[in-house]
């Protein structure tokens, strides 16, 4: 498989500043600490390009990532976090929905769940959305290495009432190369 080569290019403060070009897009979805950036990370070969933190809530912006100049990866800020002040919430919260209701380039994304909690309410949220707005999407249920076999299992198993899965592990590299795939065939 081709592979991905990933360039951050800017922090955008809302999708009003994304590009115009109309290269296709993916997104990367999830609650915050879910591990959006490592991911990004990992299928970029483990060379850092988006910044990690074990601090909720680092990433508060609209990332905006080049893959090989063919297409771009939106890292959007992660939901759920509730020490951020009330006014940027919100705000978050709107760019989020207006970027998955009207951005024209996207073309799948890429929802991250925890695999320790594979059925939380606001992803639940964010799945109907998806479906509702007839988004193609993936769950990536993230931090598989977390989990034992037979729990890891039976978590793959509660996520698939929501969708496609595939379980992954920025540090094991566990799902990856499927991962990539599906992102590819999106873009595609
Ligand atoms: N064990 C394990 N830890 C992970 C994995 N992915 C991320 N982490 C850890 O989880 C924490 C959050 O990771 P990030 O990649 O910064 O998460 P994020 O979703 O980008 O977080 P925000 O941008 O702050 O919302 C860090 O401490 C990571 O080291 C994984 O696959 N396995
Ligand atoms: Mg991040």
């Amino acid at each position: 498989m081709a592979s991905m080569k990933i360039e951050f290019l800017k922090s955008c403060p809302g999708p009003a500043t994304l590009p115009r070009d109309r290269l296709p897009e993916v997104s990367f979805a999830g609650r915050s600490n879910v591990g959006k950036s490592s991911l990004i990370n990992r299928i970029n070969g483990g060379h850092s390009v988006a910044r990690t933190s074990s601090r909720p809530g680092c990433t508060q912006y609209l990332n905006l990532y080049s893959v090989s100049g063919i297409f771009y990866i939106v890292d959007l800020p992660g939901y759920g976090f509730a020490r951020a002040p009330r006014k940027n919430r919100t705000e978050w919260t709107g760019w989020i929905a207006s970027y998955l209701m009207d951005r024209v380039p996207l073309r799948g994304v890429v929802l991250l769940i925890d695999a320790r909690h594979p059925c939380l309410p606001n992803d639940i949220e964010m799945v109907d959305f998806l479906k509702e707005r007839g988004r193609p999407y993936i769950i990536a249920l993230t931090k598989s290495d977390k989990l034992k076999r037979g729990k890891l299992a039976s978590a793959v198993g509660k996520a698939q009432d929501m969708g496609p899965v595939i379980p992954v592990s920025s540090i094991t590299g566990n799902g990856i190369r499927e991962l990539k795939k599906w992102i590819f065939q999106a873009v595609e």
